[in-house]
């Protein structure tokens, strides 16, 4: 039986009539998406109808899912809004700070004892507030969610950018930072805009060497790493329903690096056919009973143009797979370009590593497909030719692939399997020699290749491909081989070509798993003590912000303008900063330490106007603190797109930064920055982004009169004695504006719950 079942089958019980109500309020067929929408109102039934890409709804998601990286931070804010339990139902996974080394069991067994102390908070928070929790070793937070609770027509939030991924089972399944998580938890409204909606038409069918991955290569290429900002992304067509449930988690989950709210697939027989083979028949048969309330209306379908925002249409059937990278997920290079466009851009063609698996792509058809090609290897006398890992998503693909052979023709190859964990996914994969920093390639199936991100290198180039291209290309070990055309030498001097990678949807003997790590929270948590050593260098609990003095800021310094891509990554970095995820004055020594700045594109050396002296971002801003001198951030375009930690906005907050002035933001950093209380602001006049010199200084003239719709006022006094005057645009609305004065969005739950 699934978890949750009742939670379930309520939604299903009030869908119908939400729904018709809300075609009668549009006045037209509606999209999956909408549908979604309009029947996870927080008021109920719908009374209204909304403007895309305008207005502000509160929502009520069905369930909250948190990884272990940001859910100590979010678990830190829930314990402050004075609950018992939570909410909704909720879970934390553990899957983020197992770092990939040797093999899984040693791996794992090292990770336990490291991470021990943060492990014991976030299980004995769970247990407390009747959190669902799994344990290390259980799987990576989105394909556990995607085998346990997602369910057709849902509504979810999770504190990662890849929770998207649960669109797979046509879920709204939406990226958030933690203190949104606490809003749910907490019983209260969650704020979205109402979203846009892009609509992608999959004609033809997928074949041969082409898998679901290359559908989302090829969107990153058309839309961009912010194509997709503020939209939801419905995948419709004869392509879509042909395409497995995991398949379509796949093109979902890579969603995130499109900056889209998230993306979704209606109900259909694919999705029957994996709730079944997961053990939730139950879940199948509720779905079955309202399957036109989760899909599209057909005439939208027919007609697209006429009730999406953007149109786009791929045929599957002359899409060739495709690499993406190096350093941003949207470079796409359809495989049989890339010799030419390696050579021509001096990429390394040798290829070090191939790393399979992560919570994108580790499913039971990526497996078996994958190993399909390695068992080639012996079947026709070649050698791997470069290293090759696997991350299970989830314990119960890895003992289902291990019952089924494929670990043991991994083995062949010489493969090493990592914990079902994120590791080289995230940084936390201790890659011997990546310390020397040589300039190397490698290939992944993983979503995200900005720098540094697998082994800590910046001279790591990383493609993004299938698990089946991947595993081709380390068998090569050339970035250039197209295993469609090309041919290899075996050990015998013979030329061979690899045959069409196949394998199986489902598993014929089903999934299985001695234990898929799962820990059930108490009934009565009340008894339950959470533990936090003020001595603890992990995890530290947290202090209210100051709210807002009610004064205009005046006389910032520029802390930094960054230059170019400024993703999460960049501003607060995983790998070995995970480890102070808990804990905000730790964390806080990474702020923007990645960020190029613009004055001497240097990664963390800046100015410190107070001596002129250079020096790393976070001890400049310490110091600006310890003088009370308050500072701001510019950055370029789609600024802190990437992850939802909110690390990347509560260490400006906590240093005393007090506003993030931009040219463009990722939706969920943005919110980030209102909910901690900082001004996240944007040129009103893009070019002005120019006329920000090293040394200048700031005065917010008309922060007192801060109001929805209304642009505030920045003096710049350049150091030459020359003033300017130019406009910020913000997105604040009265709530919103609520939380800049109390200092925080928790300030004013807290003080709700106190009340
Ligand atoms: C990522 O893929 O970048 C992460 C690590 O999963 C993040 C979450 C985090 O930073 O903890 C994400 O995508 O939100
Ligand atoms: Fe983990 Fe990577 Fe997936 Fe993020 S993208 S959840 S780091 S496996």
């Amino acid at each position: 039986m699934a978890f949750d079942i009742e939670m379930i089958k309520k939604a299903y019980g009030t869908m119908a009539e939400r729904v018709d109500k809300a075609r009668q309020l549009v006045g037209r067929p509606l999209t999956l998406s909408e549908k979604i929408l309009y029947s996870h109102l927080w008021e109920g039934n719908p009374t209204q109808a909304f403007t895309r890409g305008k207005d502000y709804v509160d929502f009520a998601p069905d369930r909250v899912a948190c990884q272990d990286a940001t859910a100590q931070m979010a678990l830190l804010q829930f314990m402050h809004a004075g609950k018992n339990k939570v909410a909704v139902p909720t879970t934390v996974h553990c899957d983020h700070l197992i770092q990939a080394k040797v093999d899984a069991a040693t791996d794992l067994a090292r990770a336990k004892t490291q991470s021990n102390e943060v492990f014991d908070f976030l299980s004995s928070v769970s247990d407390k507030y009747g959190i669902g929790f799994w344990k290390p070793g259980a799987g990576i937070i989105h394909q556990v969610v995607l085998e346990n609770y997602a369910f057709p027509g849902g509504m979810m939030i999770g504190t990662d950018s890849h929770t998207v991924n649960a669109g797979g089972l046509g879920m709204l399944a939406i990226g958030v930072g933690g203190a949104d998580a606490v809003d749910v938890m907490s019983g209260m409204a969650w704020e979205l805009k109402f979203p846009k909606l892009i609509g992608i038409k999959l004609t033809g069918k997928l074949s041969g060497w082409t898998a679901p991955k290359d559908v989302i290569l090829k969107v990153a290429g058309i839309l961009t790493v912010k194509g997709g900002t503020g939209a939801i992304v419905e995948y419709f067509g004869e392509g879509a329903t042909a395409m497995s449930c995991t398949g379509k988690g796949t093109i979902c989950n890579m969603g995130a690096e499109i900056g889209a709210t998230t993306s979704t697939f209606g109900y259909d027989d694919s999705m029957r056919r994996y709730l079944k083979s997961t053990g939730r028949a139950d879940v199948a048969e509720a779905a079955d009973a309202v399957a036109p309330y989760l899909t599209g209306d057909a005439e939208v379908y027919a007609n697209p143009e006429q009730y999406f925002d953007q149109v786009i249409e791929i045929n599957l059937s002359e899409l060739e797979p495709h690499l993406n990278g190096p350093f941003t997920p949207d470079l796409a290079t359809p495989i049989s370009k890339m010799r030419e466009e390696a050579e021509k851009n001096n990429w390394p063609l040798q290829i070090q590593v191939g790393l399979i698996g992560s919570c994108t792509n580790s499913s039971y058809e990526d497996i078996s497909r994958a190993a399909s090609l390695a068992k080639q290897v012996a079947d026709k006398n070649l050698k791997t030719k470069a290293q090759f890992t696997i991350t299970p998503g989830s314990e119960v693909v890895r003992y289902t692939i291990e019952r089924d052979g494929f670990i043991d023709t991994f083995d062949k190859i010489g493969a090493t399997v990592f914990a079902n964990a994120c590791g080289p996914c995230i940084g936390m994969w201790d890659r011997e020699g990546a310390e020397k920093e040589e300039r190397n390639t490698i290939v992944h199936s993983f979503n995200r290749n900005f720098s540094k991100r697998a082994d800590g290198n910046p001279n790591t180039l990383a493609f993004v491909g299938s698990p089946e291209l991947v595993t081709a290309l380390a068998i090569a070990g050339d970035l250039g081989f197209n295993p469609l055309t090309d041919k290899l030498i075996n050990e015998d001097g013979q030329e061979v070509m690899l045959d069409e990678p196949t394998g199986n949807e489902l598993p014929p003997k089903g999934f299985d798993a001695e234990d898929p790590g799962f820990q059930a929270p108490s009934e009565d948590g009340s008894g339950v003590q959470v533990v936090v050593s003020p001595t603890s260098e992990r995890l530290q609990l947290l202090a209210p912000f100051e709210p807002w003095n009610g004064e205009n800021f005046i006389g910032a310094k520029l802390l930094i303008k960054a230059f170019g891509k400024c993703t999460t990554d960049h501003i607060s970095m995983a790998g070995p900063w995970l480890r102070f995820r808990g804990h905000l004055d730790n964390i806080s020594n990474n702020m923007l330490i990645g960020a190029i700045n613009a004055f001497n594109q240097k990664a963390n050396s800046v100015k410190n106007q107070m001596n002129g002296k250079y020096d790393s971002v976070p001890a400049v801003q310490r110091e600006y603190k310890a003088a009370g001198v308050p500072t701001i951030v510019v950055g370029d375009h789609n600024y802190g797109e990437g992850s939802s930690r909110e690390h990347a906005a509560m260490e400006p907050r906590f240093l005393g930064v007090k506003a993030v002035l931009v040219k463009s933001f990722a939706r969920i950093h943005e919110t980030n920055l209102k909910k901690q209380g900082m001004l996240a602001l944007t040129f009103a006049n893009e070019a002005d982004y120019d006329k920000i010199q090293e040394n200048d200084t700031f005065n917010f003239v008309d922060l007192k009169e801060f109001a929805p719709g209304k642009p505030l006022t920045i003096e710049l006094f350049h150091d030459n004695g020359t003033t300017e005057t130019i406009l910020a645009n913000h997105t604040y609305n009265e709530g919103q504006i609520g939380w800049f004065v109390a200092g925080s969005a928790l300030n004013l739950i807290a003080a709700a719950g106190n009340a």
